[in-house]
């Protein structure tokens, strides 16, 4: 991204609370509302948006919406204070200087991209090189009390034509939880998520996931693991994919040369943003690693970028993308995002992200707000 910003006229924050229509639940938490951090960037009266995947709470990663204001605020719009004739890559590379918070510099970098893309009035995906095509759509299913909840869930999705079936699976929600899914959809394809629960001592346990012919197990091991999982990886049939422990493309290196998975979740916040991860599923494309688009519960800003991205060649398993429906009653864009009736999601059309903030409902959603510049 060699083209230049231009002068930066105002940097705002808003934190927005919305109610989930279920609660999600996963080995880690439970939560009953989606609280966002978002972020509009305005330049030469354009305004782009980005929006943080962080949580109130660091049970996912360290980060939390309180964390990334924290860096927006006090490190990473003092440099963008400095922007006046640099490019999106000069800025992102002064973010370098700031250890990790990938999360907060991705929301940054999601504004300026959005911005960049409207100044140039041309869908995100173009400016990122992907190509306008229809993405595949799948299903991440909270823990559940029950089996029955679950099947309950896979009929309605079965029935919309959804690609693929993700559920939560922790210590003592596995296997029989499992086996119930299987007995009634021996086809469907289906992968479980553990969002770190076992250890490398729960090998037996994990190595009986085998009999169910899954796309592959998310992060079983601890969320900072690469090393075990290349242990269990050699010791188990299912296929690995990695989500928490992969947070830069020097993560998937080691992953990949370790052979601790044959496939990664690339969530966009978690490795600091749109570009990065561009240059991730190209690795992993030369390394014959699989890549997919996962997701945080976003409101319909992240969702956007999520949608964008998996326009990029070698996005070919479907991700935890799905209908806005499944998540929130009223979202703050004017785009929810629906299946076709073949279960592919179209791409939003317009300039940048393709989607607009609802002003009302920003501002009735609205728990934050703070100018930054
Ligand atoms: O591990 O993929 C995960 C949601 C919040 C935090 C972590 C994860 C998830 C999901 C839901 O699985 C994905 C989605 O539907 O947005
Ligand atoms: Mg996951």
């Amino acid at each position: 991204m060699k083209e230049k910003i231009g002068k930066i006229e105002r940097v705002e924050i808003y934190i927005v609370t919305l109610p989930l229509v279920r609660p999600f639940e996963t080995s880690f938490a439970k939560e009953t509302h989606k609280e966002a951090l978002l972020l509009k960037i305005t330049c030469s009266g354009i305004c782009g948006w980005g929006e943080c995947v962080a949580s109130p709470a660091p049970y996912y990663s360290y980060e939390t919406n309180e964390t990334a204001y924290h860096i927006i605020k006090d490190f990473l719009v003092p440099l963008l204070r400095k922007v006046k004739n640099s490019s999106v890559n000069e800025v992102l590379n002064s973010f370098k200087r700031i250890r990790g918070h990938n999360m907060a510099k991705a929301a940054v970098e999601n504004a300026l991209l959005d911005l960049l893309a409207k100044k140039k009035g041309i869908p995100l995906y173009e400016l990122l090189g992907g190509k306008s095509r229809r993405i595949m759509s799948g299903i991440s299913i909270g823990i559940k009390a029950n089996p029955a909840e679950i099947l309950e869930i896979i009929n309605k999705a079965v029935e919309k034509k959804y690609h693929r079936i993700k559920m939560k699976v922790k210590r003592g929600k596995d296997i029989e939880f499992v086996k119930a899914v299987r007995r009634e959809f021996s086809e469907i394809p289906l992968m479980v998520d553990a969002n770190s629960d076992y250890s490398i001592e729960d090998m037996d346990n994990l190595k009986k996931f085998d009999e169910f012919n899954l796309m592959m197990i998310e992060q079983p091991l601890d969320h900072d693991d690469i090393y075990f999982h290349s242990v269990l990886q050699k010791e188990i049939r299912t296929p690995i994919c990695l989500d928490e422990s992969i947070k830069s493309l020097k993560d998937a290196e080691s992953a990949i040369h370790l052979g601790s998975c044959t496939i990664i979740n690339i969530k966009q916040g978690r490795v600091g943003g749109m570009l990065i991860s561009k240059d991730l599923q190209q690795y992993c494309s030369d390394h014959s690693i699989k890549v997919w688009s996962g997701g945080m519960l976003e409101t319909g800003i992240g969702r956007a970028f999520n949608l964008h991205l998996q326009t990029l060649p070698g996005f070919n398993l479907p991700g935890d993308t799905s209908e806005t429906c499944r998540y929130f009653e009223e979202d703050i864009v004017d785009k929810p995002v629906v299946l076709d009736p073949d279960g592919f999601i179209t791409i939003p059309q317009g300039e940048g992200i393709g989607i607009r903030v609802i002003t009302e409902r920003l501002d009735r959603f609205k728990t934050f707000y703070d100018k930054l510049i």
